[in-house]
């Protein structure tokens, strides 16, 4: 028989012929056995009570197929999408609770281990939520900040803070159709009351309150905690970094956090500088400590530190079977159980670090940010005493690749102006000239039911030759990283003319990494930001800009791709669609949606039409627009974008009046 690809990066692919070669099985190997029930696959198996699982499938199921208690498909698979919906918002944004908790602790004194880096950031966000922050202390400012924050999961009445902060329009949009949501907890709460046995049923209306809900993750959870960790941990800006698996290495400690969270991480960055850790692994035989990450909790240490990652998702067990990963911190979120049982085939310990999650077999050092430092070295001392133990088997790989990485939405208003005349205005004046056909959004999961990160990494070439400018968050951006995309050098090779010389004038890579999955936030306000520069379209919607999560796997892309679609921006998810068994469901999520909010969702396998409906999407937008039809190399007239030179002499003549830079 044929051997499947599993991944499209080298040298993931290395390590999976290594593993079949010794017999060690990954989550490759189990998506190739288990292939998924196709009615549960489509959204048509409905499980919310005892009388069932109803599966509803046959010749007319959409009109006839009941479940035991009447419920017709539509409801059933839109049902399901909301669980899923409200299951991703959960995460994102008690992700961001504990963020807020953190940042509550640090106003109040109660951890000496963390401290407000970014006083900046903090005064803007206490501008979004009308703190008074002139002439007070800094804590007392963070204190009221986290208190405001805290009320937008427990709030009755009313609407999440940070609402305000998207353009007019779209909010007006929000409040006609009721979609503004209250509160987090209250939205997630009404999300599972609704969904379960015997309440709504009305597809669109449970489709509504899902996207109600989705805006509660994306401007509640993801925003709050975009803006809480740069405060407490700084604003990204750019950073030299690498990528791939030839991060570890041979002579040193190699400890690597895995994960979401940003707090221990951000205390380990810290303690394998501290001279005592560095003589204790140099006791151990290892010339030093090396800090490398994975999947998001990497993102945040890169965006801010320049840690390298070894990839994403599907990276997690492969890391492991290069038998160099000495100790494998995870906090929360896309950690595969599987990690734990196969780390006994090597010698890595899995350490799981958060209170809410463990795993079966691996060690437990619960994380507690009272005595955040003393935990962090314990990690460390243990990853150290670990490295005596490491075999030599395993795949060794040592290919690794340059990546920039650290685009807040305030770096990039920065670096089109400068810091006392940031702006989105370049950006906008290149889309309307058409040198910059639109902007992607390219994020999400990878996922081994293709070949992994295969399709980012096609959609990331097709579409800086077609002149688009990306964003990418996630495992979106490990998967452009572990591919060499994350440089400025791939514009020479691989942009179009127009995009080409917008990214040499600028200076920046045609792949903006602007961090976690929760960082997604930081594109609704890019949105914003462009929206109210003027140029293009006054609101997210109609804006020459689409989504796309081509091998998304988990609730919390859903939950991302419903935000961006309520707050007008067209998302294209890959694979089977979770509710292809309602032609209804997809109708109102792709045709009622757009209609509404400018926004949609769909799902379509085939990466060649992904491509094909983005683009459509983006000429569309410029067409109503009436911008300048995009045809390669030929431009519309523009401003003169500003280079490095002309921002110095600004500067220079400029006194401040906005910007945090
Ligand atoms: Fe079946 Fe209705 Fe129960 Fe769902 S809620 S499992 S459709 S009886
Ligand atoms: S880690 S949600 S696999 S992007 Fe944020 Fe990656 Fe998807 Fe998890």
């Amino acid at each position: 028989m044929e051997r499947v690809v599993k991944s499209a990066n080298k040298e993931a692919e290395q390590i999976t012929e290594w593993g079949e070669l010794h017999k060690i099985e990954t989550c490759f190997d189990r998506a190739e056995r288990l292939k998924p029930c196709p009615i549960g696959e489509t959204g048509a198996c409905c499980k919310v009570c005892h009388m069932g699982p109803c599966r509803l499938v046959g010749k007319n199921a959409e009109e006839e197929a009941r479940g035991v208690c009447g419920a017709t498909l539509p409801t059933v698979a839109a049902r399901n999408m909301v669980r899923m919906i409200a299951a991703g918002t959960a995460a994102h944004s008690d992700h961001a609770r504990d963020m807020v908790l953190t940042l509550l602790a640090v106003a109040n004194g109660e951890t000496k281990d963390f401290q407000i880096k970014d006083v900046r950031k903090l005064y803007r966000v206490a501008g979004y939520l009308n703190v008074e922050f002139e002439g007070r202390p800094v804590n007392d400012v963070a204190r009221d900040i986290a208190l405001k924050f805290l009320d937008d999961y427990g709030r009755q009445r009313g609407e999440l803070c940070y609402i305000k902060r998207a353009p007019q329009k779209t909010q007006e949009r929000w409040r006609k159709w009721g979609i503004a949501p209250r509160n987090i907890d209250r939205e997630i709460a009404e999300a599972m009351h609704r969904t379960s046995i015997g309440v709504d049923h009305d597809p669109d209306h449970l489709l509504t309150h899902g996207l109600r809900t989705a805006l509660a993750d994306g401007w509640g959870g993801c925003m709050i905690s975009t803006d809480i960790t740069d405060i407490l941990f700084g604003t990204p800006m750019p950073v030299k970094a690498e990528a791939s698996f030839g991060i570890f290495k041979e002579d040193e400690v190699n400890l690597i956090v895995h994960g979401h969270e940003p707090t221990l991480a951000e205390i380990i960055v810290d303690v394998v500088s501290e001279p005592e850790m560095i003589l204790y692994a140099k006791s151990k035989g290892a010339k030093g400590i090396n800090l490398g990450g994975m999947c998001c909790t990497a993102n945040e240490v890169l965006m801010r530190h320049g840690i390298p990652t070894a990839g994403g998702f599907t990276n997690q067990e492969l890391g492991i079977m290069t038998g160099l990963v000495d100790a494998l911190t995870v906090d929360v979120q896309c950690i595969m159980p599987a990690i734990a049982e196969l780390s006994k085939k090597f010698h890595t310990k899995v350490i799981t670090t958060s209170e809410k999650a463990k795993i079966p077999g691996a060690l437990h050092i619960e994380y507690d940010e009272h005595r955040a430092r003393e935990i962090a070295r314990e990690i460390v001392k243990i990853a150290c005493d670990n490295y005596q133990n490491r075999k030599t088997e395993g795949s060794h790989i040592t290919d690794k690749f340059p990546v920039i990485a650290g685009f807040s939405h305030e770096y990039i208003e920065y670096m089109q102006g400068g810091r006392w005349r940031g702006s989105f205005r370049p950006l906008n004046d290149a889309i309307m000239a058409g040198r910059v056909r639109g902007v992607v959004a390219l994020a999400g999961c990878d996922n081994p039911r293709v070949p992994s990160t295969g399709l980012h990494r096609y959609l990331a070439t097709e579409l800086m030759k077609n002149d688009v400018l990306i964003v990418s968050t996630g495992c979106g951006s490990a998967a452009c990283g572990t591919a060499g995309y994350l440089t400025p050098e791939m514009a020479l090779e691989n942009a179009g003319p127009g995009l080409r010389e917008v990214c040499e004038a600028i200076g920046i890579p045609p792949i903006l990494h602007l961090g976690a999955c929760v960082d997604n936030s930081r594109i609704l306000t890019i949105a914003t930001a462009m929206a109210a520069e003027g140029g293009l379209s006054d609101e997210i919607g109609g804006m020459p800009a689409v989504g796309i999560a081509p091998e998304w796997m988990s609730e919390k892309a859903i939950a991302i791709g419903c935000y961006f679609a309520a707050s007008g921006v067209p998302v294209i998810f890959g694979g089977e669609s979770p509710v292809g068994a309602s032609n209804e469901v997809t109708r109102i999520m792709t045709e009622v949606w757009f209609e509404r909010f400018r926004g949609a969702l769909h799902f379509e396998p085939d990466p060649e039409k992904m491509l094909e409906m983005a683009l459509d999407y983006i000429d569309k937008a410029r067409e109503a627009l009436k911008l300048k039809k995009y045809e390669p190399g030929k431009f519309g007239a523009e401003r003169v974008l500003m280079d490095m030179a002309a921002r110095r002499e600004i500067e220079k003549a400029a006194k401040p009046h906005i910007g945090i830079y």
